[in-house]
């Protein structure tokens, strides 16, 4: 069986609990959401912070004291977000780079996101790559449109980012790259060797993503941020059963799912 790590993105920006009840927003929530996840197979830990009325932040005390209470329960790589939400200045965006995380996402380009616009001029993506540099974080690409590969590709030349380059596919957001089997098999064709890649399904994508990307040699990004259902129709009670669904289709699809300490080691090499 080969290797897959699975990343649970718990909580992002966008999810309010009207939506789902399950969406954690206190530091203590985070930690329990995570512990399950990581109980379930997920290696990594995508992470967002909320005010305690569940309003996005990008808090550096927020993400501090989320990560030490997630570290406390359980062992997993925790890859914090700058996206933040949309309209956050690139310096509010920094607050969880400063908090030692292993891995911090690196948004590779300017999207539509559903109604609204998501910046990520190059002179951003700049900023948050040399801090993320500068902190000795690994970045996660995030690539919504088959040119923002190519802006990673600058910032590698430019020597903002190395080889091997972590890359998350983020499929199916309104007003990007769509969530297809052929776009997925371009995009990957177009990545360098070494790169280590995942897909991350948006809304009803997300477990046919994980599918596709498990039968692919991809790796797999599920929960809450991107997708608040188990089934059609069916709630999912939290991320963590999300994640059992990602390992039930890795098994299947003849993937062995790593552990943090193994995604660690990937890690050092870039
Ligand atoms: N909330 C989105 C606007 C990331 O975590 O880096 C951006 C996002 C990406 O969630
Ligand atoms: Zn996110």
């Amino acid at each position: 069986m080969s290797e897959i790590a699975i990343t649970a993105a718990i909580v992002g920006a966008e999810v309010t609990r009207e939506q789902n009840p399950h969406v954690p927003y206190s530091a203590a929530e985070l930690a329990q959401e995570a512990k399950r996840c990581v109980d379930a197979g997920a290696a990594i830990i995508h992470l967002h912070v909320r005010e305690a009325d569940g309003r996005a932040s990008q808090a550096e005390s927020l993400f501090r004291e989320a990560i030490k209470q997630i570290r406390s329960l359980c062992d997993v790589v925790i890859q914090v977000s700058t996206g933040g939400a949309v309209g956050m200045s690139v310096r509010e965006r920094l607050g969880g780079v400063a908090c030692d995380p292993e891995m911090a996402t690196l948004n590779c380009g300017t999207i539509n996101f559903g109604e609204e616009i998501f910046e990520n001029s190059l002179p951003q993506m700049r900023e948050i790559a040399r801090e993320i540099q500068a902190r000795k974080v690994v970045p996660e690409l995030e690539l919504y449109e088959i040119g923002h590969l190519d802006n990673a590709l600058l910032l590698e030349k430019e020597g903002l980012i190395a080889q091997p380059l972590f890359v998350q596919w983020v499929l199916g957001v309104r007003g990007a790259m769509g969530a297809r089997e052929s776009v997925v098999r371009f995009a990957v064709s177009e990545l360098p060797k070494q790169a280590h890649w995942g897909v991350a399904g948006i809304g009803r994508h997300q477990l046919p993503m994980a599918e596709l990307s498990a039968r692919l040699g991809g790796h797999i990004r599920v929960g809450l941020e991107d997708n608040i259902y188990l089934d059609r129709g069916v709630l999912a009670e939290g991320s963590a059963p999300l994640v059992e669904r990602a390992v039930s289709i890795s098994k299947a699809n003849g993937r062995a799912p790593v552990s943090a300490a193994r995604v660690r080691e990937w890690l050092k090499h870039a």
